[in-house]
């Protein structure tokens, strides 16, 4: 099958066949099409699209196209099962959703990705720990799941080694913002992590990948409809990201807020209402709740008890952190050596902000990325973050930053003041945050019962 030929019916719109969607990704994977090709047929999706059947077959020509791995073998007393967001500024909820899950009798393999863009990536939060072993052995991993029942780790190259190809090159030709490239690139990567349910987060606002309620929308049917397809029980919610999630944003802040958060000093309630939302919803797919709401305060019970805190300390142990994680409380995270208020310039209430642009701060601190191979610190970010519509007094601190130097703080600090205003309350309403949970996208046909209670 040649690849021209292959481009050129993509290009004039037809569908393509479960067998030349089999030589695209084995091209894209042995090197048998060079990068020109790959881009080529990239644009052509991009251009005309893939109906559901087209993208179930390439999501799972991907899935297929390296490693898998296999839990049977593992014989967990429990489902197997994960979440994935679309990423947001603060956006922690997996460091607390998988021990809430492990607590709960699930089982939860991890593989998370670093952050690129204004958006945080797990794994460089857990990176704030020297000794975190973000790339285990598959037997150290296996016997941190069993015994944590949760394990949040980084991609292996063997995994999904199509996707990889192809999201580099799709980066590089304009060629990201494709659904079905979109759905196959999330999906594979899950589905050759051997799961059993997949509860997902597709983020919707200014801060988000995706700055339309119809664009997320139909990004979260894409995930599901295929999820479903392939074999994959799932659900997605659509949720808010015009703000920040939780308190901080910025590594070591982040993790130092998730610790807080199981510990129970501190539960945004944002981030908490979210946190239990998808638990729930992925509790209940699993088979280990009977409805999402079931799971939810399933979900809460693990927080109150301290359960989902010691599956966390558990895993972080297991993986070479810190010993006693909750004890410490967080003081063996890196602190950044300034931290400096933006002080609130006059009594009102804050308005919207702009969510991308405050990521973008952080990034430009230092705590994120602008290519793949910069170095992160996991010191810098932004903490105690007011919500828009909090009422201020002049002075009041909006947020504080943290900072690897007084010029670094300096510049973020004259940036931040032009990006969060305060408004007069006689000249303007205060801003109202819309709900978290904004949908929730599930396939009807789906109903999945993987484990009898
Ligand atoms: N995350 C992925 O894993 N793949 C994608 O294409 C995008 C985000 I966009």
């Amino acid at each position: 099958m040649l690849a021209q030929e292959i481009i050129r019916a993509k290009r004039e719109g037809r569908a393509l066949s479960e067998a030349e969607l089999q030589a695209f990704v084995g091209g894209i994977t042995d090197g048998g099409w060079s990068d020109a090709q790959v881009a080529a047929m990239a644009m052509a999706v991009l251009l005309r699209g893939m109906g559901r059947a087209e993208t179930t077959a390439l999501t799972l020509a991907m899935a297929h196209s390296g490693e898998r791995l296999d839990w049977a073998a593992a014989d967990l007393p429990g489902p197997v099962l994960d979440k994935h967001s679309t990423g947001g500024v603060g956006d922690k909820v997996s460091l607390m959703l998988a021990p809430i899950v492990a607590a709960c009798g699930g089982f939860v393999p991890m593989v998370s990705g670093r952050g690129l863009g204004h958006t945080g990536g797990t794994l460089d939060k857990l990176a704030s720990w020297p000794g975190y072993q973000l790339t285990p052995e598959p037997a150290r991993m296996q016997r941190v799941l069993r015994d944590a029942g949760c394990v949040i780790v980084g991609a292996s190259a063997r995994l999904a080694p199509a996707d990889r190809r192809l999201y580099a090159i799709r980066d590089v030709t304009a060629t990201v913002e494709s659904l079905p490239l979109i759905t196959a690139s999330i999906l594979s990567k899950k589905l050759a992590a051997g799961l059993q349910a997949l509860v997902m987060d597709v983020k919707v606002g200014n801060g988000a990948f995706c700055a339309t309620g119809a664009e997320a929308e139909a990004l979260a049917r894409s995930l599901v409809e295929v999820a479903g397809a392939a074999g994959l029980p799932a659900r997605a919610l659509v949720t808010d990201m015009n703000q920040v999630l939780g308190r901080h944003a910025g590594n070591a802040l982040e993790v130092s807020e998730a610790i807080g958060f199981l510990a129970g000093t501190a539960r945004e309630p944002r981030l908490l209402e979210l946190t239990l939302a998808l638990s729930g919803e992925l509790l209940a797919l699993g088979g280990l709740a009977a409805s999402a709401a079931e799971g939810a305060a399933r979900a809460r019970e693990v927080l109150a008890s301290g359960k989902a805190a010691e599956c966390f300390a558990r895993m972080v142990r297991g993986l070479g952190g810190p010993a006693d994680v909750l004890a410490a409380n967080g003081a063996e995270l890196p602190r950044a050596p300034v931290v400096r208020p933006l002080p609130a310039p006059a009594d009102g209430h804050l308005g919207l902000v702009d969510t991308r642009a405050l990521g973008l701060v952080i990034v430009e601190l230092g705590g994120g990325r602008r290519r793949a191979e910069d170095p992160i610190d996991p010191r810098v970010g932004l903490a105690d973050v007011l919500p828009p519509g909090s009422a201020v007094q002049r002075g009041e601190p909006l947020l504080w930053v943290h900072a690897a130097s007084d010029d670094a703080a300096d510049a973020a600090l004259a940036r931040l003041a032009t990006l969060l205003c305060v408004l007069d309350p006689r000249q303007a309403r205060p801003a109202e945050p819309g709900p978290v949970v904004c949908a929730v996208i599930q396939t009807d046909a789906l109903q999945c019962q993987l484990f009898s209670r």
